[in-house]
């Protein structure tokens, strides 16, 4: 394929070593710039944001440089009683997306006793629709996202019985469409993002042979450009955070060696910013802390040792969910 690759490859081969030490530093930096006008409109004043920085950190060793109390009582902020669901930030309004990342870092931290547990339940339990799907909140759109949502947090509970998980299963089946993908909803286009969510949502009930792994293991391969890095869907631009929906779903189903993984790797490499630190989306593009996660969980599946291990279904150090017990199902 070399011949037919050289058109579409890196330009430039940018940095091709893993700058740890700048990252650390990117993301602290970033959580702590609270002052600046950007800060105000930055990530890690959402609950989402928290959970990138500080599980990139955790996967690079260095979650210490956050400070624990301070984290979890601004988690605590965004906790909704009325619900019992999580908002992105204090006064906004509840949705199950951010309630995945509160319970993400509570778990990392190890603080899963200070969460009204029972409440968040009663909340996920109230966002599933009579045929299986979920709501993401009270507005009641409905996506394979939000099944992921919910069935992640409650395996962190380890409340899985409180919702009706065949049915949620079932859902997700009947969302799978010709090209052995999934889409949001039923009858959506394939997108590697939500395949990552439906084969999230049958590795945590143990469900993975209901998918025909080969197929959408080939759809998944083909994600990869002339370039190393891998697009979302046909005829879209690669993207670093689409390194981590893509060979997270591959490791759930098995088929990890089936990728270029020294292309890959030479692709989010590309990615670092040598100056401030920081993952970016492409090489050239400013870093943040969203693709500084994804790029660096990548590289942790990829096998590099000098991060923590990653779990593929919930993005977060292997060790966490070790400590807790839980252990979604993996095919060889
Ligand atoms: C715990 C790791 C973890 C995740 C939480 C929210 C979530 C679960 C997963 C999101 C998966 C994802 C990235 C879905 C993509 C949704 C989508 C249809 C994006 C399309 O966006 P475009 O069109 O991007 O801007 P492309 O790259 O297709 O052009
Ligand atoms: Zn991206």
């Amino acid at each position: 394929t070399g011949g037919a690759r050289k058109p579409l490859a890196l330009s430039s081969p940018g940095p091709t070593n893993l700058l740890l030490e700048q990252h650390a530093k990117f993301v602290v930096k970033y959580s702590e710039n609270k002052d600046d006008y950007e800060f105000v409109m930055s990530e890690f004043l959402r609950i989402n944001g928290v959970y990138w920085s500080l599980t990139a950190l955790d996967l690079m060793y260095a979650k210490e440089e956050l400070h624990k109390e301070e984290i979890m009582s601004f988690v605590l902020q965004c906790y909704d009683s009325e619900s019992g669901g999580f908002s992105p930030a204090h006064r906004h309004d509840p949705h199950i997306l951010y309630t995945l990342s509160a319970i993400q870092v509570a778990a990392t931290f190890d603080a899963m006793d200070r969460l009204d547990q029972e409440s968040v339940v009663r909340y996920i339990q109230k966002l599933q629709n009579k045929d299986g799907s979920f709501s993401g909140d009270i507005m009641g759109e409905v996506d394979n996202r939000f099944s992921f949502c919910a069935v992640s947090c409650l395996a962190l509970l380890k409340r899985l019985d409180a919702i009706d998980v065949d049915n949620a299963v079932n859902y997700i089946c009947s969302c799978l469409n010709f090209d052995g993908g999934f889409g949001s909803q039923a009858g959506s286009e394939s997108h590697a993002g939500l395949i990552f969510c439906c084969i999230g949502v049958l590795s945590i009930t143990q469900q993975l042979h209901r998918i025909d792994a080969d197929i959408i293991g080939h759809w998944l391969c083909q994600r990869q450009l002339p370039c190393g890095g891998l697009n979302g869907r046909p005829e879209k631009l690669p993207d670093v955070c689409y390194s981590w929906w893509v060979l997270s779903s591959l490791a759930m189903i098995g088929r990890l060696h089936w990728i270029d993984s020294k292309d890959i790797s030479q692709f989010i490499l590309a990615s670092q910013d040598e100056e401030t630190g920081g993952i970016s989306d492409r090489p050239g593009d400013l870093p943040d802390p969203f693709h500084t996660l994804f790029g660096l969980a990548g590289i942790s599946l990829l096998g590099n040792t000098k991060l923590k291990t990653v779990n593929p279904v919930f993005c977060m150090a292997q060790e966490v969910l070790d400590r807790m017990g839980i252990k979604p199902q993996l095919l060889e």
